[in-house]
């Protein structure tokens, strides 16, 4: 969190997080498009390796430098939504090619055990083919924007989030299940509401 304070020099907000037990196979893609946050360039994420990774599980893959390259056009601009012409197939060919074009080799994180990349929203990364079936890659993602960037919940836009400060970044309440158990709050941990 601290980093991230620095990197954006804002407090950051964690707008969602993700947990694999496999890898995910999923093609070289930059987060912005998907992942929108009010200013585009204030996204990151953070990955944890939960196990050490074996090569062949699908390892995180990365570009370094990709975050310079021509920016793809969907036809609509520079996110992704139901109904832009383009795919992310689409999306991952020119990737790969203005990486390779721009001499950008593609690296393999074979991540130990508490480990963690944190990357901006504009590196193209993708999850490396697992060559041995059922073998685990157990990580935690989280997508961070800042305070200024992400004011409302993308679940729940039209309503006041209600906001917990949780080391040095803030953390938004469920807004679609009110009911269900704050796990924010579970074990006895007391986050200020802000
Ligand atoms: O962990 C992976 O295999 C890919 C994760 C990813 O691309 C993401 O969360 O944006």
């Amino acid at each position: 969190m601290s980093f991230l304070s620095h990197v954006f020099r804002d407090t950051p907000v964690a707008m969602q997080s993700l947990t694999f037990k496999y890898g995910s196979e999923q093609a070289t893609h930059q987060d912005f498009p998907y992942v929108v946050s009010g200013v585009t360039s204030h996204l990151a994420a953070s990955w944890i390796a939960l196990e050490a990774v074996h090569p062949d599980a699908g390892p995180l893959g990365y570009f370094p430098g990709s975050h310079t390259i021509r920016k793809f056009d969907w036809e609509d601009g520079l996110h992704y939504h139901p109904g832009v012409k383009k795919n992310p197939d689409h999306f991952k060919v020119h990737l790969e090619e203005e990486c390779h074009k721009a001499g950008l080799e593609q690296k393999t994180f074979c991540a130990k055990k508490g480990d963690a990349f944190i990357w901006h929203a504009a590196l193209a990364h993708s999850g490396r083919p697992v060559n041995t079936p059922g073998i685990t890659r157990k990580s935690f993602v989280t997508h961070f924007s800042t305070k200024q960037a992400y004011t409302f919940d993308r679940r729940a836009p039209q309503q006041p989030p209600v906001k917990f400060a949780l080391n040095g970044g803030l953390v938004f309440g469920d807004p679609i299940a009110p009911q269900d158990e704050n796990v924010l709050t579970r074990g006895g941990a007391v986050p200020s509401i802000v």
